[in-house]
């Protein structure tokens, strides 16, 4: 998998508090010593630091997680294109907090970006809910030309005045249902499953409009949710259900995407205004151009896991009949249709 770049410290966090390591790291934890205790050259390394503001970037996946890959190359761009006035240290594996602490932190100002999921900022921006609604897409295509389109780049404004500011999309492609108690294959085998969702009202409509029972749940407490079984099953797609464990302890897995919510690279408003028009527009520029990079990483683990769970003894299945699924969903449509009309239309020209 992909090496490390030198610029991208991974952090590893000790006793799960982190210090604020933004601003222009002043100390860096050097002392004025590098290893070989040198000081001249630790005193030149000072002065060229000096000029370089290090930000934070919160990610929930683990490193090597397509997500990560994504916020590995945006973080270069951003060095690169600010001629290294700007450099971004990932923290991955949830270091900084499940997604809505991590929104939090963006929003008082106190971190300066994150990728999270677009579900959790449905509470900020309620015309976000439109990328929740089921079987929105036709295909990756049409998703993909929307979302990197206007119609992308004026849901990520609606954020304005929210304390968050969009800067891109990358992919997660579709989330399906997966549970420990029995093969699905139609929404009838949904009947009575506990299945945890992410915190969302739509979110709730759907997996209720399927028959089943919903626990909004942080996607950090699923796997021993489903180990006791607290709940029967979750929803993810393939690279999620695998890196999570969700597979070892929820072995049937329906291949019925229903849903194709994207993630999103956010900044802290604050911390935004505070920038140059033209660093933001190089933020900007840096964000879109670390897409391709993502889209790619996903594609092979999309397949990568798909393999291991099987490998795994795990039971995919096959969906004879989508538009039965399609039809349980309906009611969801009548209850938020009218809410995001125009986005849907714009979304599904
Ligand atoms: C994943 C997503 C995570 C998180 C998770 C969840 O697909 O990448 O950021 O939102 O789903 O279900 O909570």
């Amino acid at each position: 998998m992909k090496k490390m770049n030198w610029r991208l410290v991974s952090v590893a966090l000790l006793g799960g508090t982190l210090l604020a390591a933004c601003g222009n790291d002043e100390d860096g934890g050097n002392d004025g010593l590098n290893g070989n205790g040198n000081e001249e050259e630790s005193a030149e390394a000072e002065e060229s630091d000096a000029d370089t503001t290090t930000l934070r970037l919160a990610e929930n996946h683990p490193d090597d997680y397509p997500t990560t890959i994504g916020n590995e190359a945006f973080a270069e761009n951003v060095y690169e294109y600010t001629d290294g006035r700007y450099e971004i240290e990932v923290y991955a594996g949830g270091q900084l907090g499940e997604e809505s602490e991590v929104i939090e932190q963006l929003q008082l100002g106190s971190l300066e970006i994150a990728r999270v999921n677009s579900v959790p900022l449905t509470e900020f921006s309620d015309d976000i809910g439109v990328l929740l609604m089921p079987f929105l897409f036709e295909d990756e295509e049409q998703k993909w030309d929307h979302l990197l389109g206007d119609a992308g780049e004026d849901l990520l404004d609606t954020l304005a005045g929210s304390g968050l500011v969009g800067l891109t999309y990358y992919d997660s492609g579709e989330r399906s249902f997966y549970n420990s108690e029995r093969p699905v294959s139609s929404p009838s085998d949904m009947e009575g499953l506990q299945i945890r969702v992410q915190s969302s009202d739509l979110a709730i409509a759907i997996v209720e409009a399927l028959g089943a029972e919903a626990t909004p749940m942080e996607y950090g407490e699923v796997y021993s949710a489903l180990q006791t079984g607290v709940i029967d099953g979750a929803e993810n797609n393939f690279p999620s259900y695998y890196t999570s464990n969700h597979y070892e302890v929820a072995e049937y897995f329906t291949l019925a995407g229903y849903q194709g919510v994207p993630e999103v690279v956010i900044a802290s408003e604050d911390f935004w205004q505070d920038l140059s028009e033209e660093d933001q527009e190089a933020f900007e520029q840096a964000a879109r151009d670390s897409v391709d990079v993502q889209r790619e990483a996903w594609a092979e683990l999309t397949e990568e896991s798909r393999e291991a769970v099987i490998e795994n003894g795990n039971e995919l299945i096959e969906v004879d009949d989508l538009g039965e699924w399609q039809d349980a969903v309906e009611p969801v449509y009548d209850e938020f249709g009218d809410e995001y009309s125009e986005w849907i239309e714009r979304f599904q020209q």
